[in-house]
């Protein structure tokens, strides 16, 4: 298996530094998360290390968002929180603290003032078509 010794999140899934762990199957973790945002924030990790959204197989990041999901079906019916969102970092610049793949599963509580919302307001059109055009080029 794909593994880092220097990974937080290899020493978790092998099991060398404890975790709360929530579910296990075949190629996926799920434990709580140790700085959490909110009550119940909770990652979805898989077990082999892949570094982000760019590395991971397309096998196991859709194995490791079944996993999110499942969680995130429980933690709603278990902590009845206002919302649920899945977050996932890739980079410094998103914020990405532990290069290890994994997705946040983190409840929402109503006017929680997080800073993952950004407040939608309207985007300059011929700004969108320029971004649209270049990720379009890249997609073939
Ligand atoms: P990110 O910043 O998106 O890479 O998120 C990394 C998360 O990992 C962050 O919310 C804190 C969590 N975390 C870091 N170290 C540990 C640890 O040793 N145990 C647990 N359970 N979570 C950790």
């Amino acid at each position: 298996m794909r593994t880092d010794p220097d990974c937080i999140f290899c020493k978790i899934v092998s099991g060398d530094i404890p975790c709360f762990k929530l579910f296990e199957d075949s190629h996926t973790l799920a434990f709580m998360d140790i700085n959490p945002a909110n009550p119940g924030h909770v990652l979805a990790v898989p077990k082999e290390h892949w570094e982000d959204v760019y590395a991971i197989p397309d096998s196991l990041i859709a194995a490791t968002a079944q996993t999110a999901k499942r969680i995130a079906e429980a933690a709603n019916k278990a902590l009845h929180p206002d919302g649920i969102n899945l977050v996932q970092a890739n980079g410094p610049g998103a914020a990405q603290s532990v290069f290890h793949f994994h997705l946040h599963v983190l409840p929402r509580v109503k006017d929680d003032a997080l800073k993952l919302n950004w407040g939608p307001k309207p985007g300059d059109i011929g700004d969108i078509e320029a971004s649209f055009e270049k990720i379009k080029a890249q997609l073939g």
